[in-house]
């Protein structure tokens, strides 16, 4: 019997790209800050001189799949993690850019093999928002712990 699952001891040597929406950069300047915490108390070289991490900024959450498809054609990643935020209060089209990240991202991890977090907080209001993004939690963390688990996952089932 084989028991998978991922662990965190080799975070150090995982190559990790996020992709990140400047779209609501108040709470996604949060989740990247969480993000870039964890991922530093677990190994990684988040330093900017890094060659384990790398960062690319898009518009909103909508551009998140399609800059995640690039870099994962690249079989230089072994996890992709995107964050944004999508707050319903903001747009009359929070279910289709919500529907377009999600499947997106869904379908370019399946297809192209590469693990891709969803770090999209989708909320109500700014206040949920802020309260996943620092203010009580922030999810950006629990994203990267994640990321690191699926990285390690991934190259376990293979
Ligand atoms: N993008 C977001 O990341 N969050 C939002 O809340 C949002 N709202 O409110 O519209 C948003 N829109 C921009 C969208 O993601 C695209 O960047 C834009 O439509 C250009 O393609």
């Amino acid at each position: 019997m084989a028991i998978l699952e991922g662990t965190f001891e080799k975070s150090s040597s995982l190559k990790i790209a996020v992709v990140i929406a400047r779209f609501n950069d108040l709470i996604t300047n949060k989740l990247l800050s969480g993000c870039l915490d964890c991922l530093s108390r677990h190994g990684v070289d988040v330093t900017e001189s890094s060659s384990q991490l790398d960062i690319a900024w898009v518009p909103g959450a909508f551009e998140l799949p399609i800059v995640s498809q690039e870099l994962a054609r690249k079989e230089k990643y072994d996890v992709i993690i995107t964050l944004g935020a999508v707050i319903r209060g903001d747009t009359p089209h929070f279910d289709v850019v919500v529907s377009e990240a999600s499947k997106g991202i869904a379908s370019v991890s399946r297809e192209l093999g590469v693990p891709i977090i969803f770090g999209v907080l989708t909320t109500d209001t700014m206040q949920q928002a802020l309260e996943r993004a620092g203010v009580k939690s922030n999810l950006g963390w629990s994203y990267a712990l994640q990321g690191l688990e699926m990285g390690s996952l991934m190259k376990a089932v293979r």
